[in-house]
């Protein structure tokens, strides 16, 4: 058996998530267009018969403004910083946007000496020309191979995966064979509702969304959206209900709960996302199966 592990990093929004998917070959960690999207450190393995990657999935790295930025990053550096020396670091570029600061802070902060190659991804969305620029300027970071990818069609990502395979060591199965996260089923429920609603919301109140599963029974979970003033509650739930109804149609339908009764429940939690323990209590871990009554 061969087995390693890849840890995704990059900026916010530069497509880490929807490129741990596409490499997994199932739905992990959720995506959206709006940043800071992933807020933990998710982990999703992709099995071969004789070999196993763990694809470690992890927030963007930015300049952190409230508790939970801070907290977002504290994750993120504290993956690279639990990283064995035969590990392997992804970083992710977006082929779309500048190479900037960003990225080379980032790439600053990768462990000296540590196995890293650049996925410069979106390649679907950009130019020949602009894909070629950006895998010119990341030439400067001295990654041990450069692919230009898409996580959404897939191009160029069975030549990722075949390196990464080629170059594990031996080493014991992480995961059993049917695991493919290292998350609660909780967890997908509460990030897949969320999912939605990002998917549906504009503007500055995604970062104020959390998601928790509070009460799971055979026939009826109940989720509860913290947001963090009042008016942010009625956007939320929407004319009538409808978009909290929308969404919650979409997140039942994706997780295959139909005939389930999904509850979902906002409630004002005031500006949790500067306040550290608000941020602690958001972002704990989902009990593995949700609480009973
Ligand atoms: N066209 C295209 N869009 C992509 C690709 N990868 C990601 N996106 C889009 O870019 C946005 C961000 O993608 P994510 O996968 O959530 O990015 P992320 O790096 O995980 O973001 P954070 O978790 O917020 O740090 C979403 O709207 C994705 O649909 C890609 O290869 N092609
Ligand atoms: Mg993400």
């Amino acid at each position: 058996m061969r087995s390693g592990f890849v840890t995704l990093v990059g900026r916010p929004n530069a497509g880490k998530s929807t490129l741990l998917n596409c490499l997994v070959g199932a739905k992990i960690s959720i995506a959206s267009a709006k940043p800071q999207t992933t807020r933990l450190r998710v982990a999703g393995v992709r099995h071969r018969p004789d070999a196993q990657i763990v694809f470690v999935d992890t927030p963007g790295i930015a300049k952190p403004v409230t508790s939970l930025g801070k907290q977002l990053n504290e994750t993120a550096l504290a993956a690279l910083a639990s990283l064995e020396p035969l590990d392997v670091i992804c970083m992710v570029i977006d082929a779309t946007a500048p190479l900037g600061r960003g990225d080379r802070t980032i790439w600053q902060s990768l462990p000296t000496g540590a196995r890293a190659v650049v996925a410069v991804t979106k390649c679907d969305r950009a130019s020949r020309a602009q894909v070629l620029a950006q895998l010119g300027t990341a030439a400067a970071f001295d990654a041990d191979a450069y692919f230009p990818v898409s996580g959404v069609t897939g191009e160029g990502t069975d030549a990722l995966l075949e390196h990464l395979f080629a170059g594990l060591v031996e080493g014991p199965a992480y995961f059993p064979a049917e695991t493919i996260t290292d998350q609660p089923e909780a967890w997908r429920i509460a990030e897949t509702v969320r999912e939605q609603l990002l998917a549906r919301l504009s503007d500055e109140l995604p970062y104020s969304i959390a998601v928790r599963v509070t009460e799971w029974t055979p026939d009826r979970i109940r989720c509860d959206i913290a947001v963090e003033r009042p008016s942010q509650k009625g956007i939320v739930i929407g004319r009538g209900g409808r978009l909290l109804r929308a969404a919650g149609t979409a997140a039942r339908r994706e997780l295959g709960l139909e005939g389930v009764y999904l509850e979902l429940r906002v409630r004002v939690e005031p500006d949790w996302q500067r306040t550290p323990d608000a941020v602690a209590r958001m972002l704990a871990p989902q009990a593995p199966s949700a609480p009973r009554r």
